[in-house]
């Protein structure tokens, strides 16, 4: 079984026993509700040298009627990928996608005594499957249930599905929270003894936002949603992530109980400065990971989606809590190539999937097509070199454009400066107004020894521990790996390190170097 598995402070997928990163893309949303419109997306997934597809699989496909399950579509879907040596994380469309319930099955959805939506705070319904309802539960359990049945006996003995994503974006939008009166019922009852006693138990750990609202109402731990965390849209929020929390937790609970595979759920993020409903409300955000970690003890990895910029603000709220960072979805952009490498090292992240991979599958690939593909070919070549010095402090991932021009980092004694390659104003575009951002992984392999995995970045050297020592570079190769053994492919010397003065490749040249780094007085 794939499984999660600590290794020093970094968190590794292992699949078939060894580490797996996933090099990924997610699918647009209606690519697999055919055979026929997968067909050419294989070979599309193949050129962009993706080892992993995220791929959803749809509650109305599945159960069109009641209790009636079809799987013909996902089998083919897991006997493709197979042929094509691809991995599959498969997505939920359940109760709830993009905080609507679109995929849900018309005798779900025809039926809305046996299965309430959420009303807003008018009284209005909305297509939104209400949280606060066992029926709803019950029929979406019933169907994930049949579900991972299937994959376990389909699957079982060949593992192509690795990872689960239960539902899709869980959220309310437009409201706050939902006003429906099984919802009212709730909300006037305690707080749940469950969320008091981890409030109290992880009272200096929680994430700083939060503590902010129990504090502010005097850290109470007795009452109603409103008496312990005040009136108002966050509170709302509050008590609904209480709710999606516990109704996911129980279809993973159950989910894993038949076949345990790694799961996960996904967040759109909110925008700053916005109230809750004007983003999708009471999703795994970083301002709620407290309760959806107390409410859904069974979910593996809360994860972020990327529509907007400042990863690394996002990422760095995401690895709070001990959650482990793992990247489903990213508008495919010219930033993901650079993206990718930033992720997998800065965080060593289990990997990152940019969205609608397969765009226009039969168009040949465009220029941030090709980025990826060559991302991925060098992550995947370096793997080793990464999985080896995984969670110990040696591996580091930049990304730089015109916003972060450079950035510094330390190795052991040494402190490493990496600069856009445009810095140095010798590439056509260094004057454009937009630069392009540029990303690598840097891998301490050893005291002097190192990999630099990427593009557009000059890298020049200190050591800290003893100033009056200068570093200079003892040898420069560019190169590939080769079933794991590395081949110098050039020794770089001259203009390509700068006579000595930099390691360095263009903003157009992805590849690998390995270097070593001296000292000299
Ligand atoms: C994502 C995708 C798909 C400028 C949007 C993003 C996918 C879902 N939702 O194409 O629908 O299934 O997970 C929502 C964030 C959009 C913000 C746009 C702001």
């Amino acid at each position: 079984m794939p499984y999660l598995q600590k290794k020093g402070n970094a968190t590794e997928l292992i699949v078939e026993g060894n580490p797996y990163t996933i090099l990924g893309g997610e699918l647009s949303n209606s690519t697999f509700t055919s055979t026929e419109s997968m067909t050419p997306v294989w070979s599309k997934l193949k050129a962009l040298n993706v080892n992993t597809v995220l791929a959803p699989v749809y509650w109305e496909l599945i159960e069109p009627n009641e209790g009636e399950f079809d799987f013909n579509l996902l089998d083919d879907l897991i006997i493709e990928a197979r042929n094509n040596d691809l991995k599959i994380v498969l997505l939920w469309f359940g109760s709830w996608k993009n905080s609507m319930s679109s995929h849900v099955p018309s005798w779900v959805k025809t039926n809305q005594s046996k299965y309430p939506r959420v009303k807003d705070d008018i009284g209005k319904s909305h297509e939104i499957l209400s949280p606060f309802s066992d029926n709803n539960l019950e029929a979406d359990l019933n169907a994930f249930k049949n579900l991972m049945q299937h994959i376990k006996t389909f699957d079982g003995n060949n593992h192509t599905v690795i990872m689960i994503q239960p539902e899709n974006e869980i959220g309310m939008l437009p409201t706050a929270r939902d006003y429906h009166p099984l919802a009212n019922q709730k909300f006037n009852l305690s707080v749940p003894t469950e969320l008091i006693d981890y409030l109290i138990k992880n009272k200096s750990q929680l994430v700083p936002e939060f503590y902010a609202v129990w504090e502010k109402n005097g850290f109470k731990t007795t009452g109603t949603w409103e008496e312990i965390f005040g009136k108002g849209l966050h509170t709302d929020e509050i008590f609904m992530a209480w709710y999606f929390a516990q109704y996911t937790n129980k279809i993973i609970e159950v989910g894993k109980e038949i076949y345990p595979l790694p799961m996960f759920v996904n967040a759109a993020l909110n925008r700053p400065n916005k109230n809750p409903g004007e983003y999708p409300s009471a999703g795994p955000l970083p301002h709620l990971m407290d309760v959806w970690k107390a409410g859904c003890a069974s979910v593996d990895m809360l994860t972020p989606d990327f529509y907007f910029p400042n990863i690394k603000y996002w990422c760095d709220l995401y690895t709070r809590q001990n959650n482990t960072l793992f990247i489903p979805e990213h508008r495919f952009d010219n930033t993901v190539a650079a993206k990718a490498l930033f992720t997998i090292g800065h965080y060593e992240s289990l990997g990152f999937s940019p969205f609608s991979i397969e765009q226009n599958p039969n168009a040949p690939l465009q220029p941030k097509e090709e980025k990826l593909a060559k991302v991925y070919n060098i992550i995947n070549q370096i793997k080793p070199v990464i999985d080896k010095n995984k969670g110990e402090n040696r591996i580091e991932g930049i990304l730089l454009d015109k916003g972060v021009k450079e950035v510094t980092f330390t190795f052991g004694d040494y402190e490493i400066k990496a600069s856009h390659t445009y810095n140095l104003g010798w590439e056509p575009n260094s004057s454009s107004e937009n630069w392009e951002p540029s990303g690598a992984i840097i891998i301490q392999n050893s005291e002097n020894e190192f990999y630099y995995a990427g593009f557009g970045l000059s890298l020049t050297f200190k050591n800290i521990k003893n100033p009056n020592l200068n570093v200079g570079i003892l040898k420069a190769d560019k190169g590939y790996f080769e079933n794991e053994n590395w081949i110098v492919f050039q020794h770089l010397n001259g203009d390509q390190t700068h006579q000595g003065r930099h390691i360095r490749s263009f903003n157009d040249d992805v590849s690998i170097q390995r270097f070593t780094l001296y000292n000299y007085e």
